[in-house]
Order: C-alpha cells, then sequence, then structure tokens
C-alpha cells in the first residue's frame, strides 16, 4: 500500500491526476462543510458509501486510480508509477515554494494578557447573560429585525457557573476567534535571545513559514486571528474568567472550502463544572461571547485536605511563597491546552487553528528552578519571576498540515478514516530551529493533530526524561531514548540535558512514526530509517532543529526529581460500578433529532464510527442522549475496548483523571509501561487492545463527553454524552440537553437515556 500522499517526484501525469481529483472533491467537500449538502445526500448520490467512506470513484476518492490515467507516466522522467489500474491516485504534495527546513525560528507561544476582572465588560455573570442583540441576518436565513442572547452560554440555573460566588473569578483572559490577520502584539514571555531573536515587535505575518504565502483571512481562524498559538498561565486558587468570543463571519459559506463559524471551547482536560467544559452541544454563534470560568482546584477539593493544612497542595504567591489551598495534593496538574470541541466540526476548526495551551502552576510545579523550600520540584523554568518562568520552558505545538497549489491551508474533509497532513509544523511554523542553551530545558509536547500520531526521539539517539503525560507529572520520572507513541491530544513533557552538546552544534526532533492514513500508525521507523528518508511519509525524520548557541547566561540550578507526584490512594474508595465502552465502525443512530444526531443515512444506515455501551448497540453520536451517569463522589471502573485492530484510537474522558489499571491486547494482558503509570486523560487503546482505567467523580457536575481524539473519528461520530446530574440542585435527572439557535438555547428532554446509563 502506498501513503497518502504522492511523493515529490511522482510523474507529471500523476501528479495533475491527483490535483484533478483534488479539485473534483473540493466543490462537493465546500457544499458539505457549509450544510448545504448532508451526509444522507452525499450517500444517496454515491459519493460516499453508507459505510460513511469516500466512494471508490476514479477522479474523486484519492485510494483510485484516475480514469484516464492510463498508461504510464507520459511526460515526465518521473517515478513511472502513475497509470496501472491498482495503483491509487494519491494526494498531491502541498507545494514548498523553494522553502528548505530548519531556515526560520520557531516562535515561542504567544501569552495572553492576564487582566484585572473589571476590564470585562459587562461584567460576568453567574448564569448566562442573555442580554438580546441585533441577529446578523446571515445567521438567522436572512431575516432581519431578530434578536438573540449577546451570551451563548446555555440560560438558566442548569447552565449557570457552579459556586461562582464561592470562586469569584481574580483574572480574566479574553480573546476572540478570528481570520488570519497579523500579529502586532505578540508576547513570548521572553527575551528575544531566549526566542531566537525573534524581534516581537515586527509584527508576525500568518504564515506557515517566511516563504510560503500569507494565509488568507478564511483560510486560519485563530485565537485573535494570530500566530503563534496562545499560552494561557494559570494557578491553583485564583479563578480565571475566559471570556471567548466569536468573530468568525456571520456567513457559513465564508469558510475557504472547512471550518464551521460555530465554537465551543474545551479546556482538556480541565476539572470545572461541566458549563465551563465546552461542551459539543453548548456552541455559540459569531457575534456572541461565552464565559467560562475555570476555578482551578485539585480534585477533592471539598472532600480531601478540607482545611488546607497539607502544604504540597498549594500555589505560588507573587513573592516566593506559597498559598495553601484545599484537596488532594496528588491531583496537582500541570499541562493543559484548550480547543474547539463544536459537534461535527471540531477536526476542522481545531485544524484551521482554535487551539492554545494552558500551563498550570502549582508549589509543586513553581515554575521556578531556584526555590529550594522542599515542596518545589524545581523543575527547568528560570528563577527570574517567582512563579511561572518560560525562559526554559517551552510549549510546542506539534500539527502536520496540508496546503493547496496557492499556499492556502487545505483539508480533505473526505477522509472519514482520518486526516493526515504532508506538512510537519511545529508552533504553527513548518520545520523551524530553535535555539538553546547548553542547559536542562522542559518542553511541554502537545500533539495537536488531527489523526496523526507521533513518536520522538532525538537525531543522535541520546537519553532524555519523560517527567510528564497528559496534564500530568509522573510518579517519576522516565528515563527514555524515544517517546512512545504519542496520540492525539497527549501531553508528554519531557527534560532534555543540552549540556552535552557543544556550543556551535546542532541536534533534531524527529519523528519516527509512520502513516499511510489517518486510520493508525502504520510502523514505527528506526532512527537510522528516519534519517535515512526510507520512509514515504513526508512527515517521518527531522521536524525541529535545536541549536546549541551559548553555555548558560546563568547556572542551571534546575533538577528532574526521582519523586514527582504519586497517584492518589484510592485502596479504601469503593468501586461502585463498572463499564465497558467499545470503540468501532459501522454504527447505527436511534434518532434523527436535527441539531443534536449525527445523521448518517436512509433508515438507520450504519455510519463510520461509533461507541457500544456496556453490550448494547454501536451507536453514533447524539448529543441528546445519555450514554452513562456515575453517582456523584463514587468511584468506577472503566474499561475501554477497541472494536478492531485495523485502527487506532485515542480516547478522551472529560473531567477526570484516571489511573490506568490495565492492559490488553487481543485479549492478553500486557503491562503498563513506566510512562502510564500516573494519571492520564486520553487512553490510546492500539489495535486490537483494550484499557481499564479507574476515576472518581467528584467536586462539579453537568454534562461531559467521552471520545476518540483522532477528531475525524469523533466528528463522524465516536462521541458519547455522560453526566453528574445527582450531585444536588439545580442539577435535573436526567439533564435536560441543550439546543443552540442565535435566537437563544432552547432545552430538550434527552432524546434517548441508555438502559445501562444510571
Ligand atoms: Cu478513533
Amino acid at each position: 500500500m502506498s501513503v497518502f500522499y504522492l511523493p515529490r517526484n511522482a510523474s507529471k501525469a500523476r501528479l495533475r491526476e491527483a490535483e484533478d481529483a483534488r479539485q473534483n472533491r473540493v466543490e462537493i467537500m465546500k457544499a458539505y462543510s457549509q450544510g448545504q449538502v448532508s451526509r444522507r445526500e452525499l450517500i444517496k448520490w454515491g459519493l460516499i458509501t453508507s459505510g460513511g467512506l469516500i466512494a471508490p470513484i476514479s477522479g474523486l476518492s484519492p485510494f483510485v486510480a484516475y480514469a484516464s490515467g492510463g498508461s504510464g507516466s507520459s511526460g515526465s522522467s518521473g517515478s513511472g508509477s502513475g497509470g496501472s489500474s491498482n495503483i491509487p491516485t494519491g494526494m498531491p504534495p502541498s507545494p514548498l515554494f523553494g522553502v528548505q527546513a530548519f531556515t526560520t525560528a520557531m516562535p515561542r507561544f504567544d501569552l495572553v494578557p492576564r487582566n484585572p476582572v473589571s476590564s470585562l465588560s459587562p461584567a460576568p455573570t453567574a448564569e448566562a447573560n442573555t442580554t438580546q442583540q441585533p441577529l446578523n441576518p446571515a445567521l438567522v436565513g436572512g431575516q432581519s429585525g431578530l434578536t438573540g442572547p449577546i451570551e451563548g452560554r446555555p440560560p438558566g440555573p442548569i447552565w449557570a457557573h457552579q459556586r461562582f460566588t464561592q470562586f469569584p473569578p481574580a483574572v480574566a483572559i479574553e480573546m476572540t476567534q478570528g481570520g488570519a490577520t497579523a500579529n502586532t502584539s505578540y508576547n513570548p514571555g521572553v527575551s528575544s535571545s531566549l526566542n531566537s531573536g525573534i524581534d516581537p515587535t515586527q509584527g508576525l505575518p500568518l504564515k506557515f513559514h517566511p516563504g510560503l504565502p500569507t494565509q488568507d483571512k478564511n483560510s486560519v481562524w485563530t485565537f485573535n486571528g494570530t500566530i503563534p498559538p496562545k499560552l494561557v498561565k494559570g494557578r491553583y486558587g485564583e479563578p480565571i474568567l475566559f471570556r471567548h468570543h466569536n468573530g468568525l463571519p456571520f456567513d457559513v459559506t465564508q469558510n475557504n472550502g472547512f471550518g464551521r463559524n460555530t465554537i465551543s471551547t474545551h479546556e482538556h482536560n480541565g476539572h470545572h463544572g461541566a458549563e465551563n467544559d465546552g461542551f459539543t452541544g453548548a456552541y455559540f454563534f459569531p457575534g456572541q461571547f461565552y464565559d467560562y470560568h475555570w476555578p482551578i482546584v485539585l480534585a477533592g477539593h471539598f472532600s480531601v485536605n478540607q482545611d488546607a493544612s497539607d502544604p504540597l497542595a498549594s500555589s505560588p504567591n507573587d513573592s516566593g511563597g506559597l498559598n495553601k489551598v484545599p484537596g488532594d495534593w496528588r491531583e496537582t496538574m500541570s499541562t493543559h491546552w484548550f480547543h474547539d470541541h463544536m459537534f461535527s466540526f471540531t477536526s476542522q476548526n481545531v485544524y484551521k487553528g482554535n487551539a492554545a495551551m494552558f500551563n498550570i502552576y502549582s508549589g509543586l510545579d513553581r515554575g521556578n528552578e531556584a526555590i529550594n523550600d522542599n515542596v518545589n520540584l524545581r523543575l527547568p523554568s528560570g528563577s527570574s519571576e517567582s512563579w511561572g518562568n518560560l525562559d526554559y520552558d517551552v510549549n510546542l505545538m506539534l500539527a502536520d498540515k496540508a496546503w493547496d497549489q496557492n499556499g492556502q491551508l487545505f483539508m480533505d474533509i473526505f477522509q472519514f478514516t482520518g486526516f493526515v497532513g504532508d506538512m510537519m509544523t511545529v508552533n504553527l511554523t513548518y520545520k523551524p530551529y530553535f535555539e538553546v542553551e547548553a542547559r536542562r530545558y522542559r518542553f511541554r509536547i502537545l500533539n495537536a493533530s488531527v489523526s496523526r500520531f507521533f513518536k520522538i526521539c532525538l537525531s543522535d539517539g541520546s537519553e532524555f526524561f519523560q517527567i510528564g503525560n497528559d496534564g500530568n507529572l509522573l510518579p517519576n520520572p522516565v528515563k527514555l531514548t524515544a517517546l512512545d507513541e504519542q496520540g492525539i491530544a497527549e501531553r508528554y513533557d519531557i527534560v532534555i540535558d543540552f549540556s552535552r552538546y557543544n556550543v556551535g552544534s546542532k541536534v533534531w526532533m524527529v519523528n519516527l512514526c509512520e502513516h499511510q492514513d489517518g486510520a493508525k500508525p502504520s510502523k514505527d521507523r528506526t532512527l537510522a530509517d528516519a534519517l535515512g528518508g526510507k520512509s514515504a511519509d513526508p512527515c517521518v525524520g527531522k521536524f525541529l532543529e535545536f541549536r546549541i548557541v551559548r553555555k548558560p547566561a546563568t547556572s542551571d540550578q534546575s533538577q528532574v526529581p526521582s519523586q514527582m507526584i504519586p497517584n492518589p490512594d484510592l485502596s479504601n474508595v469503593p468501586v461502585a460500578r463498572e463499564r465497558t465502552f467499545v470503540f468501532g465502525s459501522g454504527a447505527f443512530q436511534n434518532q434523527s433529532d436535527p441539531i443534536t444526531s449525527f445523521i448518517t443515512g436512509e433508515g438507520g444506515q450504519k455510519g463510520p464510527w461509533g461507541v457500544k455501551v456496556d453490550g448494547g448497540k454501536m451507536l453514533n453520536a447524539d448529543f441528546g442522549r445519555l450514554s452513562a451517569a456515575p453517582r456523584f463522589g463514587t468511584r468506577e471502573v472503566w474499561h475501554l475496548v477497541n472494536g478492531g485492530g485495523g485502527w487506532d484510537h485515542p480516547i478522551h474522558i472529560h473531567f477526570e483523571e484516571g489511573q490506568v489499571l490495565s492492559r490488553t491486547v487481543l485479549g492478553v494482558a500486557v503491562p503498563v509501561p513506566a510512562w502510564e503509570q500516573g494519571r492520564k486523560d486520553v487512553y490510546r487503546l492500539r489495535p486490537n487492545g483494550s484499557i481499564t482505567l479507574t476515576m472518581q467523580f467528584r467536586d462539579w457536575g453537568g454534562m461531559f463527553m467521552e471520545h476518540c481524539h483522532n477528531t475525524v473519528h469523533e466528528d463522524n461520530a465516536m462521541l458519547l454524552r455522560w453526566e453528574i446530574d445527582d450531585g444536588g440542585q439545580p442539577m435535573l435527572r436526567p439533564l435536560p440537553t441543550p439546543c443552540p439557535h442565535p435566537t437563544g438555547v432552547v432545552f430538550e428532554n434527552p432524546d434517548e437515556v441508555l438502559p445501562t446509563a444510571f
């Protein structure tokens, strides 16, 4: 089997065929992304199969030979691989416009200003602010004279910020989702000498490389419409109010072929009330805002260490000391991100730029390597600020992209097994370099791809430490020469010690994980193969160059302590019940609610992906369906099972961190590796694999989700809703479903409650 993208040296005829086939799909994709045609119609027209895959029509599917492509590699001295009927057309490679790898600096994240809450106008309210404003006619089928609420949050007490008076916001952040524009207020949070010499006052155009075209306004939609990606700094005990404005086009057709103008922002994996979780069905419209309240409490806030006497459960103050906070210190979290969760459009919107990171600081993970108080773990960071130093603590967002022949961001939304790009970006920059001092650095690596897994090592095969997995520091650091496969949405925090390199030398981060399509990794290459260009996957190989430019300016005071954060002890917490979720293909749909249901086809035809709960039917997503309702305050054991071997699924469970109890492959137990022995929020099932985990359900309530974080699988429609609805008023059991309209959210009774939910 070949890979998704044609090689650059393919024959001109084949490249032309591939571009023709891509163009043939573009118009259909545009209509589909804009809601002008439904999946049902695409199935009726025979463009996608009832199994949900693009029909094997030549000139349309990249996996079928182009009809007239016929004989050989005419007019080219190329690879000679064009033509014969069993060779797929493939995708045209993204043009590089002569750009070479490692010729531009990697920009660090753009630090979001932390403002006083009084800067927000109107002031935030516990319940959604339903003050009316005129609606843009484009939102309501051209009607004029209608009004809708200024805030898109579902109204009323159930979606009010839980315990808003107990956790009044102390910090405001405010951003607008918007079309691509130049960044004229870039703040990397460090001096230029620690940002590869980038002068932030120069303004950054929205390009993936200085030699690549500027992105059109509607090709890329990011926070504030700019790159680099945004970073929020927060700390325990200091609630944040994030006001997110939707500044996307009112007209749903203004999307350059993919992306939806309604959004819902998930703080992955925030331990917050569900009204702040970015529920997939709680999306908001252009012209509206949504106030997300992130109280930032340790799990167990209301049941463990309630008197805040344990100094390990703490948060940095502004003078180098600590403020103690309630909760279980073993639940301390560090590396989060936040991103769109719009029902059926998450993959498109995140790919288009709706992804940012959120570093949470604590007494343990202080962001200051010099303070020695027997609480601070003193991980690489810096010491000039009392907390939150970024000097030697670097966020990396990895994402594969593709662009069209004009260099504009492109996504083939018809790849229902998953979409992979052929261009590797770090912090939205094509194969950059990053200047480092000869000392220890922490890197918080986020896999922000749609469907691609990575497996990362250094080009010299040397050792480094993995210190965190997902949001959490591990019980103990793990010394490795290559990370495990990193699934979509997983965060791996690592420490690299560059002091072993001479000033003037270079070392590269290398990806070993090869894809042929978006279903799963096809192979992990050896370092020699990856460096030797043996893989046909253009994202295998070097992708980030480290240039060791000087000795450390000040002495490295950081450490990698042998003990970090042990798991919470659950041995005295009884298991209230177990549940089994099978993630697989060929799902059915019981309902056809036009807003909440993923619609598959006529007569309940199978859609591509779904989830089977406790032995029931494999079902496509419907956010009006309640699939599980664990009881407030209890502990459960969940079994996550991969329904097949042809794909992998990185499964994300919202709200609560889990501990992995066991793993299997083909029903046989396999060891849980050291780097999965901390808390996690994304669980890679592996082909034919399963995972068993345990969680407690504490502190907050409302409706949450569980889904595959291969976001193409999630959108088509491997997602379910679960809820905690018995934690007291104002929650109802079951909860009503929010159905957003520009004129306001209406509530419906659940379409369906699975018999095993309660
Ligand atoms: Cu999946």
